[in-house]
Order: C-alpha cells, then structure tokens, then sequence
C-alpha cells in the first residue's frame, strides 16, 4: 500500500537525495510502478497566449519587462489563432492543452477573455490548463465553472533562495494561489526549475513544500533552466544529469500519485538521460516544438524516442 504523507521532514528528504543512486532509482521506480503503468507518459502542448511585458522580475524569465531578452511583446492571442494551434496540437497527440500568459495575476477583464478560450479547448476533448500569474479566489472560483481542468503555477525554487530570483512577490503570495485553486477544486499543477543556483538542500526544500501541501499537486514539473540571454541567470552553471535525475527520482518518492513532467530543457538532454528519468519516475512532457518562448524537441524525434523505448502517449 502507497503511502500519501504530507509531514515529510527536510532530513528526511535530503536522507533520500543522499541514497545510493541505483538504489534511489530502484526504489522510485518501484513505487512508480505501485500507481502508474510504467511505459505510459502523458504529452502536454504548451502556447503562449500573451508575450513579455510582465512587470515582474523572476530571473530566469524571458518575458519579464526587467531584463533586455530581445523578444517582442505580443498582446493576448486572437481566440481562433488559439484554437487553430490547439487543434494542431490534438493532430499530434497532445491530451492537454495549456495556455501561459506573461502576467503577475489576470484582470477580470483578460480572464474574461480567456475563459472562451478554455471552453473552446474543451470542446476539441482535450484536458485544459492555464497559467496566468497569481488569482483571488473569486477569479479561480470563474475558473473552475469555465470548465478548467489544470492550473500551473510553479513555486519555482526554495522558499530560502525565492528571494534570490524573484523580488516582486513573495513566496507566501504562491502558495496563496495555490490554495485558492485548491479551493476551487482545480487540479494544481505545481513544481519548479533546476540550476537557479540552488543547493541539493534549497530541492530537498522545494519538494518539501510541495509535498507537504495539503493535497499534493496532481502534476509536479520538473524544469530545467532553459537559459535566456539577458537575464540574470544566463550563465549559472547547470545542475549535472545525476543531480537532475535523483530531484525527479526523490520527487516521485515523496508524491507517489501525482504525475511528474521532465518539463523544459528536453533539448540539452540526450536520450538515455530522458529514459533515465522516465524510470526514475517522470511520467509525462511537453510535446510539440515551442514551450513558451524557447524550443523543445521536435514531435517527430519524441515519436522516436518513444518508439525506441517502447512507451504509449
Ligand atoms: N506568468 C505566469 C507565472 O509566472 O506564473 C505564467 C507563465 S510562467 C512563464 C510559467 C513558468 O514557466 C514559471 O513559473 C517557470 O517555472 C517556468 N519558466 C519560465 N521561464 C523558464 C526558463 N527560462 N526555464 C525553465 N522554466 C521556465
Ligand atoms: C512549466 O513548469 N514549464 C512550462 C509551463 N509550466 C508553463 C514553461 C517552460 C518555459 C520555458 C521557457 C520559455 O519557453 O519561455
Ligand atoms: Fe512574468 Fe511568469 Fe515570466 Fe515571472 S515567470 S516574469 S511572472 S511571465
């Protein structure tokens, strides 16, 4: 029987990252196994429905009107260019479909604008997310009536290092937004980046919140930094394959349930790095060339890998 807890101590977490690695693996895949089928990963496709201008200054960010990234801001899509990709992103196998908008938190008006959108892509029968900032709980609340399956919103780092890489909200202000869309009986979708020039201790302290939340999000994505010239963290050394793969090995561990995304970053990884975490337990990815701003593997070489590996979409 899997255990959910949600009292793990940071000893405890760090105890687990200091495993021998095959014997970590060995044990978060055994407990993959308990809860999912072990060749199956979920595909998501990501569009970013409103580019840059965002007034906050997370260092990793290419959108963030602080830093001189070069990308062109855009305003909110057009509803049928929206669909139109989501459409494409259907044809290629997606089962999700999730919509990013550079904002701190959404106006009554944009989400206004949004909430068609989310319908629309429901009624292609295909699961829907957004992430659009921080909500008040009356904005989640509209939300969940509109139908929305998935919110993201990541606490990104440690709560010690938050305030190494984001100064314009607070840590509290993210799990705030989390309870709101936990309130509203939302799925949360929740995890964070690596190589934000975080110690083994500040991911042990990351998982910690996420698995000590009152429910454990549903989907955990683990990022790689995509770098972003211009930005803060352009050249801050990336984490190695091994400390990569021991964070999503130990966050399986810990949130046994829920479904954790080897997210961005796919296109510095080989293939043997991204079917080691697929045994480690990640279980699900972005499909389909673009993130928000950056590249991810084309769909044709995924097919491949998963072919190769034998797993099902
Ligand atoms: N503005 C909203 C927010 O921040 O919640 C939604 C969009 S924001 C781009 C979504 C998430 O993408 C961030 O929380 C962060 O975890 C991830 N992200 C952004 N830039 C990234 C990068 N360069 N590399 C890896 N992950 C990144
Ligand atoms: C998540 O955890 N990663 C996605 C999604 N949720 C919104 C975003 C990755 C962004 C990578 C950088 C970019 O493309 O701008
Ligand atoms: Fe804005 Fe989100 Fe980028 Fe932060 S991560 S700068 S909130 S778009």
């Amino acid at each position: 029987m899997i255990e959910i807890r949600n009292d793990w101590k940071i000893e405890e977490i760090e105890a687990l990252f200091a495993m021998p690695f095959n014997d970590l693996l060995f044990t978060a895949h055994s407990i993959h196994r308990e809860s999912f089928d072990p060749n199956k990963v979920q595909v998501s496709s990501l569009l970013n429905i409103k580019t840059g201008a965002c007034p906050e200054d997370c260092s990793y960010c290419s959108q963030s009107s602080k830093y001189d990234t070069g990308l062109e801001r855009e305003k909110l899509m057009d509803i049928d260019k929206v669909l139109q990709q989501a459409m494409v992103a259907k044809e290629q196998g997606a089962s999700r479909f999730c919509m990013g908008a550079a904002w701190r938190n959404p106006t009554d008006k944009s989400l206004d604008k949004v909430i068609p959108m989310i319908q629309g892509v429901k009624d292609m029968g295909m699961e829907t997310c957004v992430t659009l900032g921080m909500l008040t709980q009356e904005q989640a609340f509209t939300l969940k009536e509109a139908g929305l399956d998935y919110y993201n919103h990541n606490i990104d780092t440690s709560k010690e290092n938050y305030s190494n890489v984001i100064t314009t909200r607070n840590f509290q202000d993210r799990l705030d937004t989390l309870e709101a869309v936990q309130n509203a009986d939302i799925s949360v979708c929740s995890g964070g980046i690596l190589g934000l020039g975080e110690t083994q201790t500040d991911r042990a302290s990351m998982l910690q919140t996420l698995c000590n939340l009152e429910s454990h999000p549903d989907s955990v994505p683990i990022n790689l930094l995509v770098p972003i010239p211009g930005t803060p963290f352009e050249n801050v050394d990336p984490p190695s394959e091994v400390e990569f793969v021991r964070t999503i090995a130990v966050a399986r561990i810990l949130m046994p349930k829920s479904v954790v995304r080897l997210s961005a970053g796919r296109t510095e990884m080989g293939e043997a790095m991204q079917a080691t975490c697929f045994f480690a337990g990640a279980n699900s990815i972005f499909y389909g060339e673009q993130l928000l701003t950056t590249d991810n593997p084309n769909t044709k070489g995924d097919q491949e890998l998963f072919e190769k590996l034998g797993i099902n979409i």
